[in-house]
């Protein structure tokens, strides 16, 4: 892990008790990148064991996944900033390459679309939601993506001017939706979806697949 000034990224990671994703997670942050873990009231040392295997931990007491990230953008200092599930389905040592179109200049933002490696990496449920949201994305911006990837890179400064609002599960989609409202070029890479550590927190549960539903629901409207 590299400090702030000679780090290429910034890579936020929304955290809620993820303490047996962690290790793995951090152990494959890349060189030039820097782990921002956002801790969102852990129950389980979550935050500790962020900081004692090195990485910048930011605190956010308001809950949401879109609060978590959201903060660690705020919280960036770094050109360009990754945001990147924080529980070991998503490998962070892909990011050099996910983040190539962005640093080149040749797109404003990667989304990565996930490719699952296992039988119940990926619940059919959602599954099929993530594709009809992709279908209604299309019909409301023209953009064109075949998943909406919790992995993705854009630029710190650009992504603060989007001005997002949502702070749950609507987040990632505002991201897209602005963005494509205000004609980036969104571009679409592929990475290896493995089943998580630990217990799922929005789609592995009924709560939170309905409010990841209403939440993305109240972003199109
Ligand atoms: N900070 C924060 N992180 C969350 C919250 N809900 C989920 N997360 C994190 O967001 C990421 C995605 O959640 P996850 O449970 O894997 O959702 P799934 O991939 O749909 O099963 C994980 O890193 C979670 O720890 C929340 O309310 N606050
Ligand atoms: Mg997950």
């Amino acid at each position: 892990m590299t400090n702030s000034l000679s780090a290429r990224g910034d890579l936020v990671l929304p955290c809620l008790n993820e303490a047996e994703a962690l290790p793995w997670v951090l152990g494959r942050i890349p060189d030039g990148w820097r782990a921002v873990v956002v801790d969102n009231g852990s129950t389980d040392g979550s935050a500790a064991l962020a900081e004692r295997l090195g990485a910048r931990v930011v605190h956010e007491p308001r809950r949401g996944f879109g609060a978590a990230c959201h903060a660690g953008l705020l919280a960036a200092e770094a050109e360009l900033v990754a945001f990147c599930d924080c529980d070991a389905s998503l490998d962070p040592a892909e990011l050099p390459r996910v983040a190539e179109p962005v640093r080149g200049g040749a797109a404003d933002l990667v989304l990565a679309r996930r490719l699952p490696t296992a039988r119940g990496a990926w619940p059919l449920h959602a599954r099929l939601g993530n594709r009809a949201l992709a279908r209604m994305l299309r019909r409301r911006t023209g953009v064109r993506l075949r998943d909406l990837g919790p992995m993705r890179v854009g630029r710190r400064e650009a992504l603060l001017a989007l001005g997002l609002t949502d702070r749950r599960s609507g987040y990632p989609l505002q991201m897209v939706v602005r963005a494509a409202d205000a004609g980036w070029r969104i571009a679409e890479t592929e990475v290896a979806y493995r089943p998580r550590a630990g217990k799922s927190k929005v789609t592995g549960t009924w709560r939170g697949t309905w409010q990841a539903v209403h939440d993305m629901r109240q972003v199109l409207a």
